[in-house]
């Protein structure tokens, strides 16, 4: 794609959108100029009405180590806070459409934490997670405290956050960070997460946005709060066409064909 300079686009498969982001030298190093590139990226597919998911990828020896430090390492404190550094670097979070990360190589730092802003992540047998601000002298500061906590715990977000070692994939997996490490014999990380987001976007598109939304609920909200979230929203599909469609389909033993509304 000739309109960005630091990632690039794709679309491998019916419905799926795939981002690499490309600056291999720095192994892919997150720099303001590379995340602008991104949000308008993502923003762009999640418009895109042929679009049903989206995979962001790295290279095979890093999907991201980090923000970039050398962009970093002059500012001031009024430099960062008035500028509201990394702010909109939270926008994929906000996404209406799936997103999965495949994660190959180190992922540290904002790396990481671009990993766990996903959706869904898989790793690769190489996958390397970690939050190693601590030995630059700062901490994270694109979520990884706070979506780790809630993901692996307290003990271990505090292990990690405050020693900065490294997570090997299996590790992750084990701890539930990543929902699986893809084994050589089924190709590419890149190829699963490509079949994955096929999945999903072979679903309704509406429903598959109501799962996304109440899925999120139970991560952000209280139990109480997500039970009605998600209740309110299961009631609510049962305006849309694809719910008519999807349970006629069912009764009449044949394939629903979507609507998306
Ligand atoms: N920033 C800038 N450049 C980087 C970064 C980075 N984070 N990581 C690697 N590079 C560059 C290196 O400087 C080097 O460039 P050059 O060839 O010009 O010297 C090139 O990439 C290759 O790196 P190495 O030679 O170091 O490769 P190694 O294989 O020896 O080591 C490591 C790989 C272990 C990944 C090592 O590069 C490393 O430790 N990198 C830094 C990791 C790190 O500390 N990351 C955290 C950064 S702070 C942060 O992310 C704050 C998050 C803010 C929120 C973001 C929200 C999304």
């Amino acid at each position: 794609d000739t309109q960005y300079e630091f990632i690039l686009t794709d679309k491998p498969a019916d419905g799926v959108a795939l981002i690499t982001l490309n600056r291999p030298k720095a192994l892919n190093a997150l720099s303001s100029p590379l995340f602008k590139e991104l949000n308008a990226a993502l923003a762009r597919f999640d418009e895109d009405d042929t679009v049903g998911a989206m995979v962001i990828t790295g290279s095979e020896r890093a999907f991201a180590a980090g923000a970039d430090i050398k962009e970093m390492k002059d500012k001031t404190y009024a430099d960062v806070y008035s500028n509201k550094f990394i702010e909109n670097w939270g926008e994929i979070a906000r996404l209406r459409k799936p997103v999965i990360a495949a994660v190959s190589g180190y992922a540290l730092g904002g790396g990481c934490e671009l990993a766990l802003m996903c959706d869904i992540i898989l790793a690769s047998p190489t996958a390397t997670f970690g939050q190693p601000e601590i030995s630059i002298g700062v901490i994270p500061g694109g979520g990884g405290t706070q979506r780790l906590a809630r993901v692996i715990g307290k003990s271990r977000t505090m292990e990690l956050t405050l020693t900065g070692r490294n997570v090997s994939a299996d590790e992750a997996a084990a701890w539930g960070m990543v929902s699986r490490v893809v084994p050589p014999e089924e190709g590419t990380v890149v190829e699963a997460a490509v079949k994955l987001a096929g999945t999903i976007a072979s679903k309704s598109r509406i429903a598959v946005q109501a799962g996304k939304d109440a899925v999120n609920a139970a991560y952000e909200g209280t139990l109480a709060e997500g039970l009605v979230t998600e209740r309110r929203i299961f009631h609510g599909l049962f305006a849309t066409q694809d719910q008519k469609e999807g349970m006629a389909a069912f009764a009449e033993k044949r394939k629903p064909v979507w609507k998306h509304q």
